[in-house]
């Protein structure tokens, strides 16, 4: 058993109450390690010393270049660590290793990315109708960033938030998620390791419900950045609206795969079943619904099913393993029930729809497949976050388009289709922060993401992430030397 402490200030810390939260390894069904359960003074500490750390420029003023080299040895120490935080990742939250530690090396391009944005924050000379009058505008960081990261995929959607506030010259406060935070509390030994200074980088685990409000209504916070589900989002975005602060939310989604009849079929069974089994469908642009033209409905749901049953459930540390066990019981608990509403419903089970509990007690749900899945259904609408496909028919695109649009969520849609003009316009006419055209799951940390609607607010990723962590002031300088009285030439 790991006893892990919250990182403040650079060093190991432990909760002011000490008390621990047991973290379970979902595959063994055991506890493997204690986190911090923290109170509300916890992240008051952790706020003063990312605010001491900014506002004593230990951060902010540190010359755009030594910066860049510190981001990027985080990167480069992100890569070389790569085994074990993918490994610490899998024992948290279940998902297969192999996927992982591919995300552990995409993550450390967030940082290479990022530092090499920290010399190129510019102001601008702006031309003003004011004679004698100078106006430029400088670049400022905001101050202390919140960030709240939930458990699905935590050291990468903690660096798409920590990579551009960093290079921005921002502190932090990070809140992981409780049933995943010990990478992310192992990323952030590597922070010191890359030269940053302390107070910079801050993590307090706990629970949501005890220290989240703390940390998003404190005075001292300038910005929330967070990922996670809607309800959770909400809160989240209340109470920094109650303090007039920014937030950016990534939230989830019910995002559609649309395939015309005269897609490319194998490359879309492909990526339909990729789109939704891969990782368990614990993915915020899992591909839950399959839109599919009525000529091919039939042929493409029974290749769908064929290569569902392909799917191998065991051991998430075993290469040969496809799919984990589900992260957590709320969450498996969450996916059983959302498969006897959509019975309750009406919806047809096409394949699937039973949990699956291992020798050793871990908790699966077969890959679950409904047919004639009404728009107006709850599967249709509501995010399962689980291994469950709603497959809903149309008969053109007029109707495509009215059926994807038909949810409230927005995060992405893969379109596919052989016929390029109709690529293009479904692109256009899908309400969705990612669009992809015969293919799924794209991103990148130069190309903007986020969502429409529920899916959340604001974009993560690119120059414009950057851009979300500055302030722009605008400076006037009046160069003649005169500042004419307002009254002097006043008459009765
Ligand atoms: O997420 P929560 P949960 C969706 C998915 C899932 C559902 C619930 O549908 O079933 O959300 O998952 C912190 N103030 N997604 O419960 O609660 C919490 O401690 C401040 C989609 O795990 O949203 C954690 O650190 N913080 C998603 C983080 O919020 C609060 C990924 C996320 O937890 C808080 C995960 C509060 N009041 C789940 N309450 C995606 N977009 O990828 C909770 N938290």
């Amino acid at each position: 058993m790991i006893r892990y402490e919250n990182i403040i200030n650079g060093c190991e810390t432990s909760p002011v109450d000490g008390q621990y939260l047991e973290t379970e390894n979902p595959w063994t069904a055991s506890v493997w390690a204690e986190i911090p359960r923290s109170t509300p003074e916890d992240i008051d500490i952790a706020v003063e010393a990312a605010d001491k750390a900014f506002t004593d420029s230990a951060w902010a003023d540190i010359a755009p270049s030594q910066r860049a080299a510190m981001l990027r040895r985080l990167g480069e120490l992100v890569e070389q660590n790569a085994e074990a935080l993918g490994e610490a990742e899998t024992r948290d939250n279940g998902k297969t290793y192999t996927e992982m530690l591919k995300q552990m090396k995409n993550t450390a391009e967030w940082y290479r990315y990022y530092s090499g944005l920290c010399d190129k924050i510019e102001g601008q000379v702006i031309p003003v109708d004011a004679a004698g009058h100078l106006n430029y505008t400088v670049r400022e960081p905001l101050g202390v960033i919140a960030m709240i990261i939930p458990w699905n995929s935590p050291v990468r959607l903690l660096a798409w938030k920590l990579a551009p506030a960093l290079a921005a010259g921002n502190t932090c406060v990070i809140k992981p998620s409780e049933h995943a935070s010990t990478s992310v509390l192992e990323f952030a030994r590597l922070v010191r390791k890359a030269g940053i200074p302390d107070g910079v980088v801050n993590v307090v685990c706990g629970l949501g419900s005890e220290i989240g409000p703390q940390l998003t209504d404190h005075p001292k916070v300038a910005k929330v950045a967070f990922t996670g589900g809607v309800g959770s989002g909400t809160a989240v975005y209340v109470a920094a609206a109650k303090r007039m602060r920014p937030a950016t939310l990534e939230l989830g989604g019910k995002s559609p795969n649309i395939v015309f009849a005269d897609a490319p079929i194998q490359a879309a069974v492909n990526g339909v079943a990729a789109g939704i089994f891969a990782s368990g469908g614990q993915s915020c642009v899992a591909g839950s619904r399959l839109l599919v033209a009525d000529e091919i409905h039939d042929e493409f749901v029974a290749l769908l099913v064929e290569e569902a049953a392909k799917i191998r459930m065991g051991d998430p540390m075993l290469p040969q393993t496809h799919v984990g066990p589900v992260a957590n019981r709320p969450q498996f608990e969450q996916i059983i029930r959302m498969i006897e509403i959509a019975h309750e419903d009406g919806a047809t089970l096409a394949c699937g729809g039973k949990p699956w509990v291992s020798p050793g007690g871990a908790l699966f749900v077969q890959p679950t497949i409904f047919t004639d899945v009404d728009i107006d259904m709850r599967l249709a609408q509501q995010e399962v976050f689980g291994p469950v496909l709603a497959v809903t028919r149309f008969s053109d695109e007029a109707e495509a388009v009215k059926l994807a649009n038909s949810t409230r969520f927005g995060l992405s849609a893969g379109i596919w289709t052989s016929d390029v003009g109709r690529a293009h316009r479904m692109a256009q006419k899908v309400k969705s922060g990612s669009v992809w055209v015969n293919t799924y799951r794209m991103t990148s940390q130069t190309s903007p993401f986020g969502g429409y609607d529920l899916s959340g607010v604001g974009r993560e990723g690119g120059m414009a992430m950057l851009e979300s962590y500055l302030h722009t002031k605008s400076i006037w300088v009046n160069m003649t030397g005169n500042y004419p009285s307002a009254f002097s030439d006043l008459k009765e």
